[in-house]
């Protein structure tokens, strides 16, 4: 590993504060741990560090009015500081930092924690959605539709964010996954010039390729650190079905996998996201059942795994 040692700390992240569904993602940490996270890293022999899940809904304030669109702003603002200095501080102890979501507005928190141990890291976002809406841009107002616009120092001065200062260069930063982004976003990342690989990439040239070319793009020489952010909702809902906003046509389970595996083979990854997996409530979401939560649990820790070197041979 070129960063870090074989060590790794892992930050609950149980919050949904960053979107409006109620479908349980702030249930997703909590389940993933008690499918055996800890053990399952420390099969692969790397020594573990999990000091609870965050409280987070502790941060939630008591008044947290809109601004403009964005819903909580506050305590999303609040909560993401929170998960930077968390992010931090593993870092800093030279292990890779791997946070549990909770909704992808996290990330603010996440990328931001990575970025001042490692100012020159660069990011993956492995998701359906660019989540690059600014506070002008987005029209449902959630945060997590939102958080790359803050990390790219484009979404203008809004109370709250100003500790948000360690700013991702465009060149940075590369999607793979999207499906699902809004014309505001598509201008964006024309404007910005933001290599993205959709799922018409991935059809087209085949995961193998894209990883290689998104990793041309954004870590030519593999002597970056990498955060790797990814959106459980990035895979297909046949294979991740069990989350907030799912969309048709994903990355299959290999692909999925590869991506991760790909990643690890680098050396370079300091810092993983593994978010939106949601357990909802029965009596809210019937449709949803214990067989597609399970289905949705096994494939984000088996990712989380491959990110940890797990290999088939
Ligand atoms: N683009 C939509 C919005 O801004 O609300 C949808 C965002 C969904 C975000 C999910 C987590 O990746
Ligand atoms: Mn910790
Ligand atoms: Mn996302
Ligand atoms: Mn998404």
């Amino acid at each position: 590993y070129k960063f870090v040692e074989k060590k790794v700390g892992i930050i609950g992240c149980p919050f949904n504060g960053g979107q409006h569904r109620n479908m349980g993602v702030e249930r997703g940490p909590k389940r993933l741990m008690e499918y055996g996270l800890i053990e399952q890293l420390e099969e692969l022999e790397w020594s573990v560090e999990f000091d609870g899940h965050h409280k987070l809904n502790e941060l939630r304030p008591s008044e947290d009015p809109n601004i403009g669109k964005l819903k909580k702003p506050l305590y999303v603002s609040r909560v993401a500081e929170t998960v930077s200095k968390a992010v931090e501080s593993h870092l800093k102890r030279k292990q890779v930092a791997l946070t549990l979501g909770g909704d992808h507005s996290l990330a603010l928190g996440t990328v931001s924690g990575t970025l001042s141990v490692y100012p020159d890291a660069c990011l993956i976002w492995v998701d359906a959605h660019a989540d690059i809406n600014t506070p002008e841009t987005t029209k449902s107002g959630n945060l997590h539709g939102c958080p790359v616009s803050f990390l790219l120092g484009i979404a203008g001065k809004v109370p709250g964010f100003e500790w948000i200062n360690k700013i991702l260069s465009p060149d940075r930063i590369v999607y793979i996954g999207l499906r699902d982004v809004e014309a505001s976003e598509k201008k964006i990342l024309k404007q910005l010039g933001i290599k993205a690989f959709s799922m018409h990439e991935v059809d087209k040239y085949g995961i193998g390729k894209v990883v290689e070319m998104a990793l041309d793009a954004v870590n030519p020489k593999r002597d970056l650190p990498i955060h790797l952010s990814f959106d459980v909702d990035a895979l297909d809902p046949t294979v991740a079905p069990s989350t907030g906003t799912p969309v048709r046509g994903g990355l299959t389970f290999r692909e999925g996998h590869y991506i991760c595996e790909a990643v690890h083979e680098t050396g370079c990854l300091v810092s993983v996201d593994m978010m939106e997996v949601a357990i909802p409530d029965p009596e809210i979401f019937p449709d949803i059942d214990e067989t597609q939560i399970f289905a949705t649990v096994t494939v984000g820790l088996s990712l989380v795994r491959c990110c940890f070197g797990e290999t088939l041979l």
